[in-house]
Order: structure tokens, then sequence, then C-alpha cells
């Protein structure tokens, strides 16, 4: 079997990653305009900063490729690849410069239609992440983010203009960007929990509360209209026993389940499942979830679902074992000896997204879409100008390969988006040397460079791969 006729082959980014133009045109500070710029030894760990100190501190999001001002050159080159979807996000606080006025900022508004109106020109299906990281900093401020109540409002408010504005242009859109790492350190991103430290009822209970306004933008946004397709976005992190001792194969279970089936389960089913509900209990976290809280759940569920792909890992009930950590993993999980990893220390294994498709489709049988997915490695541009990424394509085109095996499993798979079709900010570690790019941004960590842009080797194979639909990889 091979690639249905309209797989949505594409490319995938994020507005604070890429856009910059941090405070023009009446945008305000997102949660993200206050990280500074990390490194790859300091992997997760960027600097918040709650004061902004653009005189000391480089923040990598204020500029980042500048697609604000360039979205036009990128796009035509990602029509000269053949993209069928543009996957990206729009920068809450453009639309709502605070996150809690009630009328939106049309210069931000217009800049999207200009961005849709230009994909349309060239048969360009946008594919909308409406809160990618990207809270209103406003909001973490003054409310605490999504554990005050009033934040749902704030973000139907948003999410049903956007909707309302766009209903002609846009159909596929996706809530919250890796809803899923909610409570932990990521998390603060998504629920705007920066002001001190919260309990872990606390927490849960933002988490809670992101997923209300995910039922409740579900819910508005097909009266508004019927054909939109609204799904939910998680990190999928695949876990392998580290080995077949049963007290591995447990922990596994119990971790997996926390981790990838919950938000999921939430999102998908409308219902909180069991083991969580235990959890809770077991842990005397309470959390207020209202027969009306659950009765939006059962209605607000997505029509499809998308996750990040980008490795696996392995657990272990052996604390001994755990001093053998991998890079970018955030749950004590171990090596696995059978992967190579990335410079980053993700460990690169393609057969595991067979795997994970599978293990996704069997639990929800809804339409997918991996919406990332890639190899954020070191380039070099050679004396002749030219990137010879062949790494890059070696990645890609496994990871081809077992999307197609997955797909002749049986799996409703309908489109792939790679991470950053364009080199743009870590999100991790705020560098611009991690790139993932088919396309080559001339910038470098410390924000010197000239922005210009240009074709890596894998440009080529990629506008090769959609233009056969994947049989020629
Ligand atoms: P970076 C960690 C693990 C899995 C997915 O990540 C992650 C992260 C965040 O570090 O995030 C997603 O840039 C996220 C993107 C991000 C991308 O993965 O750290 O949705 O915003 O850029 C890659 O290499």
């Amino acid at each position: 079997m091979s690639f249905p006729k309209n797989f949505l082959w594409g490319g995938a980014t994020a507005a604070n990653q890429c856009e910059g133009a941090w405070n023009e045109d009446g945008k305000g500070d997102s949660i993200c305009d206050h990280n500074r710029a990390g490194s790859r030894t300091a992997n997760t760990h960027r600097t918040f900063d709650l004061e902004i100190d653009t005189d000391q501190y480089y923040y990598p999001s204020h500029t980042g490729i500048d697609s604000y001002h360039r979205y036009k050159e990128d796009i035509a080159l990602f029509a000269e690849m053949g993209f069928k979807v543009y996957r990206m996000s729009i920068a809450w606080s453009r639309i709502f410069p605070n996150g809690d006025e009630e009328t939106p900022n049309e210069a931000g508004l217009q800049f999207y239609d200009e961005v849709f109106d230009e994909l349309a020109k060239y048969g360009i299906e946008p594919l909308v992440t409406i809160s990618h990281f990207e809270l209103p900093f406003h909001l973490g401020k003054t409310y605490d983010g999504f554990l005050d109540k009033r934040t749902i409002s704030f973000y139907e408010n948003y999410a049903t203009t956007l909707f309302e504005r766009y209903k002609d242009k846009v159909k596929y859109w996706l809530t919250f960007n890796e809803i899923n790492f909610g409570t932990m350190d990521h998390g603060k991103r998504i629920n705007g929990l920066f002001n001190r430290e919260y309990t872990e009822t606390e927490q849960y209970q933002a988490l809670h509360n992101v997923f209300l306004a995910s039922a409740k933008a579900v819910v508005a946004g097909h009266k508004i209209n019927p054909d939109f397709k609204i799904g939910c976005m998680l990190a999928y992190i695949t876990m392998y026993p580290k080995t077949c001792r049963p007290e591995d194969v447990l922990k596994t279970q119990q971790i997996n389940e926390k981790f990838n089936f919950f938000c999921g389960d939430v999102q998908v089913k409308g219902q909180y499942p069991y083991f969580m509900k235990r959890y809770f209990e077991k842990n005397n976290i309470q959390v207020e979830i209202t027969e009306e809280d659950k009765a939006l759940l059962k209605a607000g569920t997505v029509d499809y679902y998308t996750f990040s792909y980008y490795m696996t890992t392995c657990i272990t009930d052996d604390l001994e074992k755990r001093n053998d950590k991998t890079g970018g993993n955030l749950f004590g999980g171990v090596s696995n000896e059978y992967l190579e990893t990335s410079d980053w220390g993700w460990q690169i294994d393609p057969i595991g997204l067979r795997y994970t498709l599978n293990q996704i489709y069997s639990r929800y049988e809804v339409p997918l879409m991996v919406v990332e997915n890639g190899l954020g490695a070191f380039d070099e541009v050679e004396a002749n100008g030219s990137i010879n990424d062949d790494y890059r394509i070696d990645y890609f085109k496994q990871h081809i390969i077992e999307m197609e095996k997955a797909i002749d499993d049986g799996v409703d798979l309908i489109g792939y988006t790679p991470w950053g079709c364009i080199d743009l900010i870590s999100a991790g570690t705020g560098e611009m040397s991690k790139r993932y790019g088919f396309i080559y941004v001339d910038r470098d960590d410390e924000g010197n460079g000239t922005l210009d842009r240009s074709r890596k080797k894998s440009f080529y194979w990629y506008k090769q791969v959609i233009e056969s639909n994947g049989e020629n990889l």
C-alpha cells in the first residue's frame, strides 16, 4: 500500500520561533519573549526573566528568523517544495496583546489574513495551532494563567475571534500544542504558572482548565463552521521497558499512561481515564471537576489526533540504571543500546514511529497526523554555499518508510508536517544552531547573520518525495 492520494505533505513552524517582530504593530509580549537563549549543554533550562532587559540580554524570539517580514519569500519556498499543508501558529498576543481585552488588535488579524491569502495563492492548506507556547505574559503575571477560570473565557474569546475571522480561509485547527507537557516544566508556557511554586493540585487544576478551554473552542468552532476539523496535539514520547523484567514493564505502563495516554483520552474520549482518577485519589490531588465540566469535555471532543514524534525512550524501575539518562528526556528515561542519538541526545527510532502510530490508532481510531518530526542537527555551509545534509535526508527517509508501513497496517494517517521546515529558534534550548530545516537561515546563536534563506540538499529531496507522493525516497 502507498500514501493516499490526498495525503497532506507539508511542514510545521510556530510563531514564537520564527516571526520575530515581538513588539511590532501592537503585539504584546508573550511568555516566550521572556526566555533568554540557552545552550545545548543546558538543554531544556533557559533563563526566564520576569522583566525583559534587552540592553543586557539576547532574547531569540524577539527577532526569530524575521518571518513576520519575510513570510512571502518563505511561503514561495514551501510552494516550490510542493507543500499541500503548512502548519503554523497564531501569536495570541498579536491578537490580544494582554490577553484580557475584549476587542482584538486589528493589525494582528490583518497580518494573518495576508499570510493565509499568500498560502491560498499556491493552494497550500493552513493548519493553525491556536496556542503554541504563546500565552500572553500578562495572563500569567496577573491571573496565574489557566489556574484562574477567567483565562478559559479569554482563550474562548481569542479562539472564537479567529474562527469568525478566518472561517473561509482555515479548515484545520489545533487547540493547544503539546498539551501533555501540562504539569511539567515546559507546561508553564501553556498554562502560565510562573509566579511562584504551585502545588500538584494547582498544576492539575490549571491543566483541567486548559482541557475546558480546548473543549469550549471545539464546540464554538463547530458552530461557526461545521466543516472545521479541530484537533488535539501531544508530545508523544514512546516508551519501552529497559528490560523484560516485569517490574520494568509495569513501570513503563504507568509512566506511559500518565504522559502519553492521559491527555489524549480526555480530548478524544471526553473523559478522565480511570488511572488518573486513582492517581488523584491516592495522592490527595483535589481537582475540581464539576458535572458541567464533564458534559463540556464530552461535547468538546476533537475531530482528529495529532502529535510530535522525535524519539523514544526506555523506562526502568531500577534506580541504579537511571544514571544512564538520555538527552531531551523528561521522565528519567534511560538509553536504548539499539538506537543512535542526535547531537542533542535524542534517540532516533523510525520503527518506533510505526509502533507509535499503531499504538495511538488502536486506542482512538480517529484520523492521525504527524505534525512534528525531524532531526535537530548542526549544518555546515560549504564554500560554494551548498548544504549537504544527507543525515537529515536519511532520517526522513527512514521515518517515511515506517509511516507507509503503518498505513499498510491500517492506520488512518492523513498528513505529515516535518518540524522546522525552515530553520528556526529551538524551543528547548533557544539555539539557532539546532537546525531542522529544508531551508537554511543565515543566523547564529548570538543573533548575528544576514537572515538570508537558502535551499539545503534535503530541500530538493523533499520536493521529489512530495511530487511522487512518497514513492521516490
Ligand atoms: P526543540 C521536547 C521534547 C519533545 C518536543 O524541540 C518538544 C520539546 C521541547 O524542547 O517540543 C516540540 O526546539 C515543540 C516545538 C519544538 C520542537 O518540539 O527543543 O512543539 O515548539 O521546537 C523541537 O529542538
